[in-house]
């Protein structure tokens, strides 16, 4: 934008009650007003592009790991690099790529989503942002000395000081100290502007479901982190200030640890997938062009998920010693959490179904989302199942599994919004070509890489092994697996480039490429610093819908009782495929 803009100061058909912005700044340009950014939309974009960083360098890292299971006996990489190397992968891919990609997205749309200015508080955003850079350096930082060798779950003895005096492990626990005050504070941020600063007429059963996502993954970060905070708290004075909570020689425990740990460690999975679901639940009307089926449903499973994900934290401790009543109490808990993701996969079905179906790029990473999501909630049962978990437990199985759980559940969901808001962050669509090609490549690519590990974890491959001897089908599926893997980097590959190539080159977007249904398409692509002239009022959960029926009904020459505002027929016209 040249320079400051007069807005129209018009009033919506309803008292609108945030300030209509008269004066609107220009857009700064320079990186230091990057740098210096309290703009959400902004800040976005800075999480979305800083997360898919570490996804890529979390996914060399899972290249090199592959590389030298590949064949057996193999000795490529000695067994210390290989523990540093499945250790960062797997603490970059959680703590550094899926949890706060989420946040990315939610805090570009949450606010355009329900027509506010920006986050409850833009300042304390900023800091959630680089409060997660500072994470991730003194985290990445350790490459310089001794990464970690623990695991992305650092089990207390191995991450005594004892076994590890390295300081690899102190940087994964300031890792997990500063990306889990910069979540905290921007759950607290989300809070606070869903609570607050919803359009008029946007009561809580017009929320968008990313948005009731949003909200529950901040509630499950508010309850879940203090726990995580305290635990690495605990490990830091163990390893230096002389006291002996892990220690099992002095009056401690080292089952303390995983306590703490999965009490954490088991809601951190909702808090990865939560919010993909969310997305899934967006992109499957829009390209079904059907309202979504069961809204409520959708919202209240949700909301079920995330209570039930607290309560069954010790399905990942069955392989310690418990009391056969409390096994079967977090079997059957474990088990309880498929009836509320049942309803939502049911619910997505019946919301293609019969559906005018549009094979666009958001749609096929939603389809594969569900059946991937599908696969690994099944495996999950099997798993859950304490006896049958005893003979999986750290084996290959569990690898296959909680992949199926995190590429499907967050990684195509990912995507997924990717594709579908890619128009509205940049102006300019993606190519539809390279992201179909994206699609199938890593589609096959991943089952092919995680489906046979099934059958190596049932062969007896353990986890966590730098090498492994040439019995029974081994050799062969781990090949399999490896090339699988590299088919996957692949088709992630050709999604990069084609964002660089969109990014200037896609064809322009306008306001509302896919016909959607919720307010962030009521603005232009991308949005202006003070993202909407003028709010209008909501009158179902579906107001891009409302808004096109006014106009609809005004330009038919229909004299319609809620007239749109000048604003709003301005930016319809704008649109001319627009229909009810
Ligand atoms: C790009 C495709 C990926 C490949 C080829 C891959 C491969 C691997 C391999 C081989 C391991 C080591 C398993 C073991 O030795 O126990 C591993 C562990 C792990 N991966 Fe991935 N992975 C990929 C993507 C992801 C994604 C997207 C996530 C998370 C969203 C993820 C999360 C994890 C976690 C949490 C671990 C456990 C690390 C540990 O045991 O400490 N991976 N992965
Ligand atoms: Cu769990």
């Amino acid at each position: 934008m040249a320079a400051t803009v007069e807005a129209p100061a018009t009033a919506s058909t309803a008292p609108i009650p945030q300030v209509v912005a008269r004066r609107v700044d220009p857009e700064p340009k320079g990186w230091v007003s990057w740098v210096t950014t309290t703009d959400h939309k902004r800040i976005g974009i800075m999480y979305l592009v800083l997360t898919f960083a570490f996804f890529l360098l979390g996914g060399i890292e899972a290249l090199l790991i592959r590389l030298q299971l590949s064949v057996p006996n193999n000795d490529l990489l000695t067994p210390q690099t290989y523990n540093e190397l499945f250790t960062m992968h797997g603490t970059t891919m959680v703590f550094l790529f899926v949890v706060p990609v989420m946040a990315g997205f939610g805090n570009y749309f949450v606010p355009l989503m329900i027509g506010a200015r920006d986050m409850a508080f833009p300042k304390l955003n900023a800091l959630s942002f680089w409060l997660l850079v500072a994470g991730g350096l003194v985290f990445y930082g350790s490459l310089f000395f001794s990464p970690p060798e623990c695991g992305w779950t650092c089990y207390s003895p191995l991450s005594d000081n004892d076994y590890l005096p390295s300081g690899g492990v102190d940087a994964w626990i300031f890792l997990i100290h500063l990306t889990g005050l910069s979540s905290l504070v921007g759950a607290i941020n989300f809070y606070a502007t869903i609570a607050n600063m919803r359009a008029p007429g946007m009561g809580w059963g017009r929320l968008p479901l990313f948005v009731w996502a949003i909200l529950t993954y901040a509630v499950l970060l508010i309850l879940a982190l203090p726990v995580i905070a305290g635990a690495v708290t605990l490990l830091l004075t163990d390893r230096h200030f002389g006291t002996h909570f892990y220690d099992p020689g002095n009056g401690g425990s080292p089952l303390l640890w995983q306590h703490l740990f999965w009490f954490f460690g088991h809601p951190e999975v909702y808090i990865m997938v939560l919010p993909g679901f969310g997305i899934i639940s967006e992109v499957l009307p829009v390209f079904a062009r059907k309202p979504v089926f069961g809204y409520k449903a959708i919202a209240a499973s949700t909301v079920v998920i995330a209570f039930l994900g607290l309560l069954v934290w010790a399905h990942h401790m069955f392989a310690t010693p418990s009391p056969s009543l409390v096994l079967i109490f977090f079997m059957m808990s474990s088990f309880l959490i498929a009836v509320p993701t049942g309803v939502k996969i049911f619910n997505w079905i019946a919301t293609l179904w019969r559906g005018t179906i549009e094979y666009k790029t958001p749609l096929l990473f939603a389809v594969g989302f569900i059946g991937t999501f599908l696969i690994g909630g099944i495996t999950g049962i099997f798993v859950a199942i304490f006896p049958v978990d005893w003979q999986l437990t750290d084996t290959y199985f569990v690898v296959a599994h909680f992949h199926y759980v995190l590429m499907g559940g967050a990684v195509f969901a990912v995507f997924a919004g990717l594709y579908y808001w890619f128009p509205k962050m940049s102006g300019r669509m993606l190519g539809e070509g390279l992201g179909k090609t994206s699609f199938w490549l890593m589609l096959v690519g991943f089952h092919v890489t995680f489906l046979v590990q099934h059958s190596a974890g049932l062969e007896g491959m353990p986890r966590r092994v730098y090498e492994y001897p040439d019995i029974r089908d081994l050799a062969v599926l781990n090949m399999i697996s490896t090339v699988g893997a590299f088919i996957l980097g692949l088709g992630i590959l050709v999604t990069v480039i084609n964002v660089l190539i969109s990014v200037k080159r896609g064809a322009i977007a306008g306001p509302d490429p896919w016909k959607a249904n919720t307010l962030e398409w009521f603005t232009s692509s991308p949005p202006p610093v003070n993202n909407f002239d003028t709010v209008p009022r909501i009158r179902s959960v579906e107001p891009m819908k409302d808004i096109r029926r006014q106009v609809l009904a005004q330009t038919g020459g229909v004299v319609s009782s809620a007239q749109p505002t000048p604003v709003e027929a301005g930016r319809m016209a704008a649109h001319p495929g627009a229909d009810a």
